[in-house]
Order: structure tokens, then C-alpha cells, then sequence
């Protein structure tokens, strides 16, 4: 198999193929980055085009969408017959692009989004989404779960960047809670560790609902066992901004929660359960 860039990522990949026992084939922009890779037993390419042409599944993972092109664009005609795993973060809407790029030059093309940070790669612990051909998918799957958990999430190409875009929102949207949360104790001179616990504790108890919410969602119905209404919660929300303010911390990854609960509840749906908020998200219907 060949890789395609040896940043953190690409460099873990190829640590994770060999591993598992394969050829590995690596090229970086920047030469002097395979060496350790070398030394364990990759081979690495003076090329795009040689690397390309030693194996016939090629997985890039490179900075973004642009510098996939730079580097596959003038190859692509060697590209024919093989199937390129792309694992480089991007839109749905870009994977799409590259699947019909990549149809018009003859060549299977699997998107690809890495649930995962480098250390994780190879233990059960990561898992990576693919989208294309699904029979490429089924060629290379052995190969691939060397990654992690392989998950094929449609013929589409944009699906795996869909999920993976998903989950990344989530993701970041626990960050902006956790940072505010800290920045409100540090305003009072609380160190973050006393209190890293109660908002571990608090996390765990009132996260984690995503099958409850899904039903709701799915239903479109947010009027089901609502136990906080959004009114509640929107006119307590007050006292977040408020207190905020008070402390010297910026509500600026608050406020777009409070706007859309305002508008929400001023539409009439104060009863409701605050799941009801994914109507306002939603603006191409
Ligand atoms: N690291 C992570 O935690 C996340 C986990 C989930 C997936 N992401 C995405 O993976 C892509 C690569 O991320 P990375 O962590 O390997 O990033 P870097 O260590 O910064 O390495 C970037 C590599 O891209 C090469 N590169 C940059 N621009 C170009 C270009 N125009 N042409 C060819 N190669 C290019 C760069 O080469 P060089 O600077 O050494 O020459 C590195 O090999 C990324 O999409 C994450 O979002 C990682």
C-alpha cells in the first residue's frame, strides 16, 4: 500500500499498515520525514508518480482538499485501475468532487473521515468512516482495518465527511462548554483541576442522551416526556450571559445558544423540549 503524506496522521497510518504486515510505500512533500518509517521497514518514494505506481491502493492524508489535488492532479492518468483512499479532512460536497474527479480518470475513489487522533490509530479505539464504491470498500477492507474499525456509511462520497463533520461538531461543541466552564472558575481564581471533577461528574450525568434525542428528532415531535421545557431553560439562560459578564468572561460561545432559544420560545414553542432548537438549524428544508 502507498501513503501520501507523513504528517502526524499519514506517518501513523503507514506505522499502522506495517504492523499488520504489508508492503508500505510512503512520499512526503517534504523529504526527510520517512525516516523512521525507513528504518522500520517502508519503503519511501522519490515520487508522487513512483509511489503511485508501486501499489495498487493509495491512501492520502494530507493538510486539506487543495493540497490533495495538487499532489493526485498531475498523476492522475497513472491513477487509473487503482483505488485512492482519501483520508484528508473535508466537506461532503469535496468528496463528492474527488468521487466524480476520480470516475472521470478511471479510478475507484473511497472518502474517508478518521475518527481518531494519531496515537489511536491501529487500537480498538479508532474508528474510520468510508464512502464510495462499495466494492472497493470490500477489496480493501482488510487492508483499511489496520486503521481501526473500518465503517462503510454509503455509496455516496460525501457521506463519510458528512459523519465525520457531525461528529466533529459535536465534539467541538463539548469544547466550547468545557472552556467556558473553566473560564468562569479561573475568573474567581478557582484552579481548573479542584474543579475538573464536578464537571466530569456533571458531564457524565446530563450528556449522553443522543438515543432520546434521535427518537425526538426523528418524530419531529419535541411535546414527548419533556421534563425542562425550553422556556425554562431559555429565561435561566439569562443568568448565564448575565453572570458572564459579572466574571469578566466572554459570552461569545454562549450566545448563539441563547439566540436561537429566544427565537424558538418567541415562536411559541416554550413548552416544548429544547431537542424542538434543531428546527432552527435546519434552513434548506
Ligand atoms: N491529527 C489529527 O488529530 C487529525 C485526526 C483526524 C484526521 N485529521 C486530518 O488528517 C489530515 C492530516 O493531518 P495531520 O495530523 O497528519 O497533519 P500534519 O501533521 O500537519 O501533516 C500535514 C501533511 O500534509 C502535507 N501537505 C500540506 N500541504 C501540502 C501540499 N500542498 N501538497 C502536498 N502535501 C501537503 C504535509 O507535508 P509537508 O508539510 O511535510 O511537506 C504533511 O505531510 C488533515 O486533513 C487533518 O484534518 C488529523
Amino acid at each position: 500500500m502507498t501513503v501520501l503524506g507523513l504528517g502526524a496522521m499519514g506517518s501513523a497510518l503507514a506505522g499502522a499498515l506495517l504492523a499488520a504486515g504489508r508492503p508500505v510505500t510512503v512520499w512526503n512533500r517534504t523529504p526527510g520525514r520517512a525516516d523512521a518509517l525507513v528504518a522500520a521497514g517502508v519503503t519511501e518514494a522519490g515520487s508522487v508518480a513512483e509511489a503511485v505506481g508501486a501499489s495498487p491502493l493509495v491512501v492520502a492524508c494530507l493538510w486539506d482538499h487543495r493540497s490533495v489535488h495538487e499532489t493526485l492532479d498531475p498523476v492522475a492518468d497513472a491513477l487509473a485501475g487503482r483505488t485512492v483512499v482519501n483520508l484528508t479532512n473535508g466537506t461532503p460536497g469535496q468528496g463528492r468532487e474527488l468521487g466524480a474527479w476520480a470516475h472521470e480518470h478511471g479510478f475507484a475513489l473511497l472518502d474517508g473521515g478518521i475518527m481518531a487522533v494519531p496515537p489511536m490509530i491501529g487500537t480498538p479505539a479508532a474508528f474510520v468512516l468510508y464512502s464510495g464504491p462499495e466494492e472497493a470498500f470490500d477489496v480493501h477492507r482488510a487492508a483499511l482495518d489496520a486503521f481501526g474499525e473500518s465503517r462503510f456509511v454509503g455509496t455516496d462520497h460525501g457521506m463519510a465527511a458528512l459523519y465525520d463533520i457531525a461528529l466533529l461538531s459535536a465534539m467541538y461543541g463539548s469544547i466550547m462548554g468545557e472552556l467556558h466552564a473553566f473560564a468562569m472558575v479561573r475568573s474567581a481564581g478557582v484552579p481548573a483541576v479542584e474543579f475538573a471533577p464536578l464537571l466530569q461528574r456533571w458531564t457524565t450525568a446530563v450528556g449522553g442522551f443522543h438515543e432520546r434525542t434521535a427518537e425526538l428528532v426523528d418524530a419531529r415531535d419535541y411535546t414527548r416526556d419533556v421534563v425542562s421545557n425550553l422556556g425554562m431553560q431559555a429565561a435561566a439562560y439569562h443568568n448565564l450571559i448575565d453572570a458572564a459578564h459579572e466574571q469578566g468572561v466572554s459570552p461569545e460561545l454562549l450566545a448563539p445558544l441563547h439566540a436561537l432559544m429566544l427565537r424558538r420560545t418567541a415562536e411559541g414553542h416554550g413548552h416544548e423540549d429544547t431537542v424542538g432548537l434543531i428546527e432552527l438549524l435546519l434552513t434548506r428544508r
